[in-house]
């Protein structure tokens, strides 16, 4: 080859990387200078994003992130499969991305009813396990995750979606925590939550300390209950630093009013309160809130999703939710949108800043210029 030939070959490379970075909005600013003065602003991390298999993703979390959450690998289901059984590459892999990119590290998390295996509360012959051995197991668990990322997971959500959207705790076949260790004495009906806060201080006394749930801006009853549970965890001298507010809304909710009542009433508890899961569904029919038993990818595709009117309304929305977080922005201390680009998200529609192809949506420059003025 001539070396003419060489130095064009090379150069086409060179123009072909640039490419590719280029999907993820090489010119427009970093979210995360542009809410620099104001709170985190992050997104979850799936795992080829983690792992280099999907590059345009990652160069978005890398530009305009400065905080992640794995979207599903630190799920006791992932990370402790079998009961003598730890699997640690995908949450490192997840933790040694944030630690290269300078994100403030998440873990999700350590107590939920969901992507939690059957065999957590049985015992060996398939019955369900006491509440002595399930405190047990938990323990167990928690020292162990928690203690394995000692240091480098920054917060966790320690708790997730304990509470129905009524206020009372859940108690049903999406309950076993509660039913099993808590339910029958009113004076045990917190020991699956206290205790669980209780290990992950004792794991990582460093650590942040979270409960997280959805609907918290919709449901009064149920904002009302998480603030009783923080005042129950802080009366019993408990590490709790925040409440995440998932906040998965939709073209039409939550209501400013919503939004304000959730934001002031948790803040007013002393903990930080923190926007954990934003996203906006497009679909103007699908399920609200976010249980995936109800609600995923393929019950929610969307043939409007693209359109002029859907994504003017989409940033018409995501422009009310900033205004109000901008308000607020001394009780809050991030805000994590649950994935990075329409493409891989887990609602299907319409529901982030970027989309299908990695390039800033309308939304985006419109989150922006709220956050401007
Ligand atoms: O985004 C997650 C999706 O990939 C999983 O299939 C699903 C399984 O439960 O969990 C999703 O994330 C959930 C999060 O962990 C907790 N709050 C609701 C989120 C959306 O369902």
């Amino acid at each position: 080859m001539s070396m003419q030939k060489t130095i064009t070959v090379a150069s086409l490379a060179i123009l072909w990387t640039g490419a590719a970075q280029g999907l993820a909005g090489q010119n427009v600013p970093a979210l995360k200078d542009v809410f620099k003065d104001t709170f985190l602003i992050g997104g979850a991390l799936n795992r080829p994003l983690v792992t280099g298999k999907d590059p345009n993703a990652a160069a978005i979390a890398a530009k305009h992130f400065n905080t992640a959450t794995p979207e599903n690998d630190l799920k006791w289901q992932l990370v402790h499969p079998q009961p003598n059984q730890y699997n640690w590459e995908p949450g490192d892999g997840f933790v040694a991305f944030c630690e290269k990119n300078k994100l403030f590290a998440v873990g999700h998390c350590l107590v939920w009813h969901a992507q939690t295996p059957r065999w957590v509360f049985q015992d060996e012959a398939g019955n369900t396990l006491t509440r002595d051995a399930l405190l047990v197991r938990m323990k167990d668990h928690i020292m162990t995750v928690a203690g394995h990322y000692r240091g480098r997971i920054k917060g966790w959500d320690v708790v997730n979606e304990a509470l129905n959207d009524s206020g009372a705790l859940r108690d049903d076949a999406r309950g076993p925590w509660f039913r099993i260790i808590g339910q029958g004495d009113p004076n045990k009906k917190y020991d699956h939550i206290e205790n669980a806060f209780r290990w992950a201080h004792e794991a990582d006394p460093e650590a942040e300390l979270y409960y997280n749930d959805y609907n918290l801006e919709v449901s009064k009853a149920k904002c009302d209950a998480a603030v009783a549970l923080v005042k129950y965890l802080k009366s019993k001298g408990l590490r709790i630093d925040g409440v995440g507010i998932q906040l998965h809304g939709g073209l039409t909710y939550p209501s400013v009013q919503g939004l304000e009542y959730a934001l002031t009433n948790l803040a007013a508890t002393g903990v930080k309160v923190m926007i954990t899961e934003l996203d906006i569904r497009t679909q103007n029919r699908a399920p609200r809130g976010a249980d995936v038993s109800q609600v995923n990818r393929q019950s929610t595709s969307d043939a409007n999703a693209a359109t002029a009117e859907t994504q003017k309304r989409l940033a018409d929305k995501y422009v009310e939710i900033f205004s109000v977080l901008l308000q607020h922005k001394k009780d809050i201390s991030r805000v994590t949108f649950w994935g990075v680009c329409d493409k891989t998200s887990w609602i299907g529609g319409s529901p982030l800043l970027f989309d299908q192809n990695y390039e800033p949506k309308e939304a985006f420059f419109a989150v922006v210029k709220a956050a401007q003025q």
